[in-house]
This record gives structure tokens, C-alpha cells and sequence, in this order.
């Protein structure tokens, strides 16, 4: 008996979805991939500001299993460690872990780009760009898109998967569908890309290899290296803030109080002109529950699960989206009916956890995080690390470098907080008990005897009551 080719809509050519279409061919299903933009690939290259991500091991894994791991590592530059920045102008390295412990820094369009032509390589994936959807039915299978011309095309297919980001089209329609739990939260911080481009002598202008943290609690600025030996830096701070630095001189102010040694860097006449004509952009956490409707819809990637940047997560939790629904289908045999709602059960409390995640950092990282403390807790989350390598792995560790699912990171990170606070705790009484002892040694020295403090406290005692 043949059976006829499952035909998949995937909605959003975006990181998730190119991946995903890749994935999706490799089961030799006909998938029609349809993008609202035009193709980046035509679109011109704007030099200078390369925008990047960083990738780890959950995003690599999915990118070795359709054979793209080598080609996009290729134009990636590792970084092996965080650069801490003090405001003094200190740099201090601390090691992300062994020497195959790093994420890579990646230019999010070259990446997109690499996606979208290994996804058009197999004959049986179509990419429209111009397409919008504005229409799906989960009954049916038919989807409704606005395309260039602004006319209205239709397609009918046995899956729509929507990987069409944040303000997902598919998720609207879902909600329409489906009792689908909906949960959106903007935070009070904006984001704004600004760069540090090549020396004169076309070389970089900081240390390569590492991820660049300026920590100044409410106010934080990174730095991932591009392979045009520039830096593109991103400034978190309150809209507010942003709002209240209105002239070339408040911008210069608070640079110098808050992230002096990055001027020189970024030159200041650039800095102004950059800071001067862009807006701050928002950032969003959403989780909703389920991501499916019957056997015709499943969402994916930010669409299913936006969270804010602090973890640098969010497209590495979406490519290992596609490891999951992949896994689903395998044991499923291509039963959407039953590979659906497992996707949906098994990888939910892992995208929530991931979310929560993010949005931890984002709390903990302003709350009392400067560069010292920073440091502090690497460096005595690494020490804790080399004396019990099995049984202390640091939680960035075990979300960047391994692929434990999620919402045991969290568990396992709660019950080493519980042995943490046990040893600080022993710590403390042994710290106290030693002053005490050293306080007693002291006086006996000064000829002060414990029984003549026995006898001066008994004195005050008895004065008193
Ligand atoms: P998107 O990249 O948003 O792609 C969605 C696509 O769908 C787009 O191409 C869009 O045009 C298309 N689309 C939208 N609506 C429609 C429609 N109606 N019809 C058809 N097409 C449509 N993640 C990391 O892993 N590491 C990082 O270091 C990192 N840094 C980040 C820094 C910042 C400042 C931000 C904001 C995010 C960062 N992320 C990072 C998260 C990452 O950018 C996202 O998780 C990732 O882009 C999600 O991919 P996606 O394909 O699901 O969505
Ligand atoms: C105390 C100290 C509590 C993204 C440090 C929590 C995130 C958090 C945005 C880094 C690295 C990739 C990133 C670390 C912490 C990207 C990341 C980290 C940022 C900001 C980011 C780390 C793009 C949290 N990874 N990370 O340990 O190096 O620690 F600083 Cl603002």
C-alpha cells in the first residue's frame, strides 16, 4: 500500500522555521514554507552591523542532525569564557568550563540564510516569500495568505506547523480554536544594538574568544565578536532611562559614569549617531499552553514560547523544538493525531522552565549584580564545580552545555541552593565558633581571664535585673 506524501505548511522562514523545514524534508513529507518578508538572501547587505547570537550545545545538536553543524560553525567565532568589564576599566576573564565548554557567537542573518538553502537543497521544500497568513483552519487544513500583490492565495495541507515568531499568526488562530492558555508579560527594559567596529589596522579592538559583560545591575551591556573583526554590543536598560537620556551630552554623561572604557571603543561620534537615530526595543516573555490543535496544528519556536535574552536561549530552546517534534514523529510513525499532543505534553514544562529561566536571570542580574559580584558567583560556582565535577554542575553549565531537559535544571539547581545554604550555614557557625575561641585567646593574652569576664558579666547581669 503507498500512501500519500504528508503535505506540511511550516509558517515563518525565520530561524526555526528554516530548521524546521529541514527536518520536515528529511521525512519526505511535500513542505511548503511560507515567509511574510522578502528573501533575505536578496535583500542588501548592511556592513557594519551584524547582528549575532550566541549558539550552544541544545541549538548545535539540532543543526548536526540535518548535516549543518560544520557549515555554520565554520563562520562562527567561539567564545570560551565571559570578559567581565568594571567600571574602572578592569577586564577579568572567567572560563565557561573546559576547553570544549563554549558557545558560539553567530550572525543571525548568515544563519538564516545557510537555514533557508539547505531547507530549498531537498526537491520535496518550497519557500514563498511575501506571504502572510492571516486565515487557518485546524478542521480543514486550509490556510489563507496575503501575498505581494495583496491578493488573497489559499493552500490546504495536513499540518501547519508555525514557526512565525513572537506574534505569531497560527498562536491567534489556535486561540480561536482551542482552550488554549495565553500568558504575555513585557519587562520594563528596552534593548538597543550599538557596535564597535575594527581598529584602523583592521583588527580587533578587545579580546576575541569571549562574551563581553559590562554588569551594573539595572544597567547591562554585552558584546559577541563578528567575523568582520567587530563587536555588536547590546545596551538593556529601563525605557524610562532611555527616555531620559535625550542629548549628545546626557548620552556622553552616562557613558562615562556608567561604561567609560567602551567609548574609545565604539568612538564617540559613532556612538552618538547610533544612539541618536535608533529606538529602544521591547522585550517579550509569552507561554501558553497547549501547542496544538487536533491533528492540523502545532506552533514552535518563539511563536510557542517567547522569553526575554538574559539566558541567550531563545533559539537554541526552538531548534531543540524541532529535535522534539522529530523524536514525536519517529515514535508515533508520522501519526500527527498522536505526535501532537505528546510534542505538546513532553515539551511544554520544558519551554515554561526555560522561560522562567530567562526571566530569573533577568531579576537576579539587575538586582544586585555588579561586576564584583559577578565574578564572585562564577567564581565560586566554577570552584564548587572542580571539587564535586559530578555532583555541582553550575545551572548555566547544564543549560548552555548539556542537553538535560530543561525543567531539571531547575530541579537540580534547586537542591544544590539547599547544599549551598547547608555549607554556608555550617560555614557561618564554624566562623563564629573559631571568633569566639580567637576573642577568648585574645583577652587571656591582654591578662584578661574567662573567669574574670564570667565575674564582669554576672556583675552587669545582676545590675540590670
Ligand atoms: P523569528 O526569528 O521571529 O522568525 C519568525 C519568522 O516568521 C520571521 O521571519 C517573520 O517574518 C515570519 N512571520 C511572522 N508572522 C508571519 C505571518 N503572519 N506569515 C508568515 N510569516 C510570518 N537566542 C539565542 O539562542 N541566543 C542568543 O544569543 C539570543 N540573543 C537574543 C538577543 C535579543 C536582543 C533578542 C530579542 C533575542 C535573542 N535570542 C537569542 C532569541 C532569538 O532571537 C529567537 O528565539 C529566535 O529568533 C526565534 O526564532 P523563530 O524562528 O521562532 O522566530
Ligand atoms: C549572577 C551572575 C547571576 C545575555 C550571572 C546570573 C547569560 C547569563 C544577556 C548575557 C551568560 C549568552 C547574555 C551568563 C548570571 C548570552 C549569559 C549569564 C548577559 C545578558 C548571554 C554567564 C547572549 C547569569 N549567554 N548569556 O554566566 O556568562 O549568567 F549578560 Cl545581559
Amino acid at each position: 500500500m503507498t500512501e500519500k506524501k504528508p503535505h506540511v505548511a511550516v509558517i515563518g522562514g525565520g530561524l526555526v522555521g528554516a530548521l524546521n523545514a529541514c527536518f520536515l524534508a528529511k521525512r519526505n513529507f511535500k513542505v511548503d514554507v511560507y515567509e511574510r518578508r522578502d528573501d533575505i538572501r536578496k535583500a542588501e547587505h548592511v556592513k557594519g552591523r551584524s547582528i549575532n547570537l550566541a549558539l550552544s550545545t541544545r541549538g548545535r545538536t539540532a543543526l548536526r542532525m540535518v548535516g549543518l553543524e560544520e557549515e555554520v560553525l565554520k563562520n562562527g567565532i567561539p567564545m570560551h569564557a565571559r570578559m567581565i568589564h568594571g567600571v574602572d576599566g578592569s577586564r577579568n576573564p572567567i572560563l565557561y568550563g573546559k576547553e570544549d565548554q563554549y558557545i558560539m557567537s553567530v550572525d543571525r542573518r548568515r544563519l538564516n540564510e545557510v537555514l533557508l538553502s539547505a531547507a530549498e537543497d531537498n526537491p520535496n521544500v518550497t519557500c514563498y516569500f511575501e506571504h502572510k497568513v492571516v486565515r487557518c483552519d485546524f478542521t480543514t487544513g486550509e490556510v489563507e495568505f496575503i501575498n505581494k500583490e495583496g491578493k488573497k492565495v489559499q493552500n490546504k495541507v495536513d499540518l501547519i506547523v508555525g514557526n512565525d515568531g513572537a506574534f505569531s499568526a497560527v498562536r491567534k488562530e489556535m486561540m480561536r480554536a482551542t482552550l488554549l492558555d495565553f500568558q504575555q508579560e513585557y519587562i520594563p527594559h528596552g534593548y538597543m544594538e550599538l557596535t564597535i567596529p575594527p581598529s584602523p589596522k583592521d583588527e580587533f579592538q578587545m579580546e576575541v574568544n569571549y562574551l563581553h559583560i559590562w554588569p551594573r545591575n539595572e544597567y547591562m551591556m554585552i558584546a559577541l565578536p563578528n567575523l568582520d573583526k567587530s563587536f555588536t554590543c547590546t545596551l538593556f536598560m529601563p525605557f524610562d532611562i532611555f527616555a531620559s537620556i535625550k542629548t549628545e551630552e546626557d548620552l556622553m554623561r552616562f557613558f562615562r559614569d556608567k561604561f567609560p572604557d567602551a567609548i574609545p571603543l565604539m568612538g564617540e561620534e559613532t556612538l552618538k549617531q547610533i544612539y541618536m537615530s535608533s529606538k529602544p526595543l521591547p522585550m517579550v516573555s509569552i507561554k501558553c499552553s497547549p501547542y496544538h490543535v487536533k491533528d492540523k496544528g502545532v506552533i514552535m519556536g518563539d511563536a510557542a514560547h517567547a522569553m526575554v535574552p538574559f539566558y541567550g536561549q531563545g533559539m537554541n530552546a526552538g531548534f531543540e523544538d524541532c529535535i522534539v517534534l522529530d523524536e514525536m514523529l519517529d515514535k508515533y510513525n508520522n501519526d500527527f493525531a498522536k505526535a501532537l499532543p505528546a510534542y505538546s505534553e513532553f515539551r511544554k514544562v520544558d519551554d515554561h522552565a526555560i522561560c522562567d529561566l530567562a526571566m530569573y536571570n533577568y531579576v537576579e542580574m539587575r538586582k544586585s549584580v555588579n561586576s564584583k559580584l559577578f565574578l564572585m558567583r562564577k567564581k565560586l560556582d566554577n570552584l564548587l564545580f572542580t571539587i564535586f565535577p559530578s555532583s555541582w554542575v553550575p545551572l548555566y553549565t547544564m543549560v548552555a552545555f548539556t542537553r538535560t531537559r530543561y525543567h531539571e535544571c531547575i530541579e537540580k539547581r534547586k537542591h544544590q541552593d539547599e547544599i549551598l545554604n547547608k555549607v554556608l550555614y555550617i560555614g557561618g557557625v564554624i566562623l563564629f565558633g573559631s571568633l569566639a575561641v580567637s576573642v577568648v585567646q585574645i583577652l587571656n593574652q591582654n591578662g584578661v581571664s574567662i573567669h574574670s569576664l564570667k565575674d564582669h558579666f554576672t556583675q552587669l547581669w545582676e545590675a540590670y535585673f
